[in-house]
């Protein structure tokens, strides 16, 4: 039997929902509490356009946390571990968030809008409901909240093409995480070059959402004659390149150390934030596992699969795998995993109780392609 996803409304639709509906989308996962597209039922097309072409997503479920008020910043500042020195109006910043004991419970992308709007650009956990309680019980003169802001990513080597033909030659000058507001048939937005896969590309983050259908199509039309077509966070390209997918690859304990986010964090900065000392303990004492690459052999897997899969070394369990697919770049199956430092540091294979039976893998360093 097909499973289905039901449609109603406690789980929310992206402005662009329908006209994704209607150019093919035809599976969906769920994060932030919104649909979002997983497929449009040809993987192998949708793949060859993010590594050679361009491919659009509907990525509104990237919700964004806006914070406002004459104490944005400083409450940014307490969110997150890394330094946020040097902040600027225009330029993106990648800022893991950790709870008081130093797990990861986030990983937005920050946006400074004004001197005092600052957006979180959340992955899949409820930012608001933290930011708020935190921002509420400190006395901070602050608004926390969700505003009316849907990405559509263009991702893949011909993008920048694309949103120069949309935008201006200006766009090739921004640099990796920086944006600027733009508008197109009075459509609001903000423009960044950003995106989860490592093959370039813009996000547009749609400020205004009745405009969703009508973006979509000025996106569609610019794109075609470069072939343009529709695609979602492409897994094969994330495993390759070692993207970071917050809740797939980390658990209740995961800290940022363990996935090689150290340059993000500060625990010798001034400024205090939430979960600083627990991070200098768990800087101190180093890690015991680590975020990595397995090249895993055998058959070429019939489908991706994002099951926890075991991993044992001489019997032992020594972590696990948290997506996995066959790479046409490395020719070979690969998966991204977190895996035990004493394993990592034997040199030896390991054994993955993969859904096709058991298989040897290799320990690569990420990313992989
Ligand atoms: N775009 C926007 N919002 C987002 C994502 C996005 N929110 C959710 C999720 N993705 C946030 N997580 C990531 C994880 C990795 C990257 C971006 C967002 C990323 N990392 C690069 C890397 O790992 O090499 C660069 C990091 C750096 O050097 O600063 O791009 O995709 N709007």
């Amino acid at each position: 039997m097909v499973l289905q996803l039901s449609i109603g409304a406690r789980v929310r639709k992206s402005p662009f929902f329908d006209a994704a509906r209607a150019d093919g989308m035809a599976a969906a996962s769920v994060y932030n509490h919104m649909y979002m597209p997983t497929s449009y039922g040809d993987p192998a097309a949708e793949y060859e356009r993010v590594i050679n072409g361009v491919a659009m997503w509907d990525v509104g479920v990237e919700r964004q946390v806006a914070l406002k008020g004459p104490d944005a910043v400083a409450l940014a500042r307490y969110l997150t571990p890394r330094n946020l020195d040097g902040l600027k109006i225009g330029q993106g910043k990648y800022v893991p968030i950790c709870n008081y004991e130093g797990t990861v419970i986030n990983d937005p992308v920050l946006l400074q809008i004004t001197d005092d709007e600052v957006w979180l650009s959340i992955a899949d956990s409820d930012i608001s409901l933290w930011a708020g309680g935190i921002a509420g019980a400190r006395g901070m003169d602050v608004r926390v909240y969700e505003p009316d802001v849907s990405p559509l990513a263009i991702q893949g080597p011909k993008a920048t093409d694309v949103v120069a033909d949309m935008f201006g030659g200006w766009i090739r000058e921004l640099r990796y995480f920086g944006f600027a507001e733009a508008e197109i048939e009075g459509i609001p937005l903000v423009l960044a070059r950003s995106g989860w896969s490592k093959q370039g590309g813009y996000e547009l983050y749609l400020r205004d959402g009745q405009y969703g259908a009508r973006l979509w199509q000025l996106v569609k039309q610019a794109g075609a004659s470069y072939g343009i077509g529709p695609g979602a966070p492409n897994y094969i390209e994330r495993v390759e390149s070692g993207l970071i997918s917050y809740g797939a690859d980390t658990d209740d304990a995961t800290t940022p150390y363990e996935l090689g986010m150290d340059k993000f964090i500060d625990v010798d900065q001034e400024q205090d934030f939430v979960g600083k000392a627990a991070l200098r303990a768990l800087r101190d004492a180093g890690v015991k596992r680590r975020f990595m690459g397995l090249l895993i052999d055998g058959d070429p897997f019939p489908t991706t699969n994002e099951a926890r899969w075991k991993l044992h070394q001489n019997g032992d369990y020594v972590g696990y795998a948290s997506a996995a697919a066959y790479s046409p770049r490395v020719q070979s199956n690969i998966a991204v995993a977190m895996v035990s430092v004493a394993a990592i540091e034997s040199g030896q294979p390991v054994d993955v109780a993969c859904n096709w039976g058991d298989r040897t893998a290799t320990i690569v360093p990420l990313p992989i392609a």
